[in-house]
């Protein structure tokens, strides 16, 4: 079985990060460890919350693992909680994952989540961003959304697009460093949303849905896990994009149809048995 470990924040309540990251993944029959990068009460779209920064846990957690033997097949980044936490990932990487896929064999997985909707998460300041960036620059696959993808990039972050703004991202993107860029939420048509991939070789994918009228939070964290479990099965990375655009969709629906749904975050819970199944259907 293949070994990831995920850092990233564990919003105790809120359906994001590690609380999707690790069901999603382990699902997925790949063994998923943890580097909690932060504990909050909830993510930080509630009113209230609390933060506890763990930055100062990386490295004896890392010396640890490291004089057990422990390696890993691939690192997923997700939400991380300072500037200063970026650099201590991009450390993470050096001793975890030297040289990425190419060098160590260990595939770098990276999601800058740090913003949305045109706006940077309420924990960030301006200077994040290029922190950020200097992650993305080590990773194999990087997974931004538009505007995560415009603040890297310093491009203009634009609600109405054609294809050629979208490639000048995905170029400025592959500029930073990193060998494969996908941007999510993605709009080719009216009613459609997807994704767009293109690589250090100029290969190009996109896989376009329905688009859901509502949005939840942390889609994009059931995106990137659902991906990151697909790849370590060994699946293409076109497949594992378009499995986990699909998986969200049904997690979507399946919120909106919900008695109980809640405003926070997207009830992937239920959709679990349906990913498990597509994973013999599509192999
Ligand atoms: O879903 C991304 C995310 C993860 N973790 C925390 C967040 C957010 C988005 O707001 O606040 C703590």
């Amino acid at each position: 079985m293949k070994r990831i470990v995920t850092l990233q924040d564990i919003s105790c309540v809120g359906r994001c990060s590690l609380t999707v990251a690790l069901p999603v993944i382990s699902a997925m029959g790949v063994e998923c460890g943890i580097l909690p990068t932060a504990v909050l009460s909830t993510h930080t779209m509630f009113k209230t919350f609390t933060c506890k920064d763990l930055s100062d846990q990386i490295e004896p957690i890392s010396d640890a693992w490291e004089q057990e033997g422990i390696a890993f097949d691939g690192i997923y980044t997700g939400y991380l909680a300072s500037g200063e936490q970026c650099g201590q990932v991009c450390r993470f990487f050096d001793r975890f994952a030297p040289g990425g896929e190419q060098g160590s064999g260990c595939r770098i997985i990276v999601d800058p989540a740090m913003a949305d909707n045109g706006k940077l998460y309420a924990a960030f300041d301006e200077a994040f961003p290029a922190k950020m960036a200097e992650v993305c620059a080590r990773a194999d696959i990087i997974l931004p959304n538009i505007t995560e993808a415009s603040l890297m990039t310093g491009l203009p972050y634009k609600t109405e697009y054609d294809e050629t703004y979208i490639r000048q991202l995905l170029e400025g993107l592959l500029k930073l460093g990193c060998r494969t860029a996908v941007i999510t939420g993605v709009s080719d048509g009216p009613g459609r949303l997807g994704v767009v991939s293109l690589d250090q070789e100029g290969t190009a994918f996109s896989y376009y849905t329905r688009k859901c009228p509502q949005s939840y939070h942390g889609t994009g964290d059931i995106y990137s896990s659902t991906v990151a479990g697909g790849l370590m099965r060994g699946m293409e990375l076109s497949d594992a994009l378009s499995l986990a655009a699909d998986f969200v969709v049904r997690c979507i629906d399946a919120t909106s149809t919900a008695e109980d749904a809640r405003w926070y975050g997207a009830e992937f819970e239920s959709q679990i048995p349906w990913l498990c199944g597509q994973l013999t259907e599509r192999r």
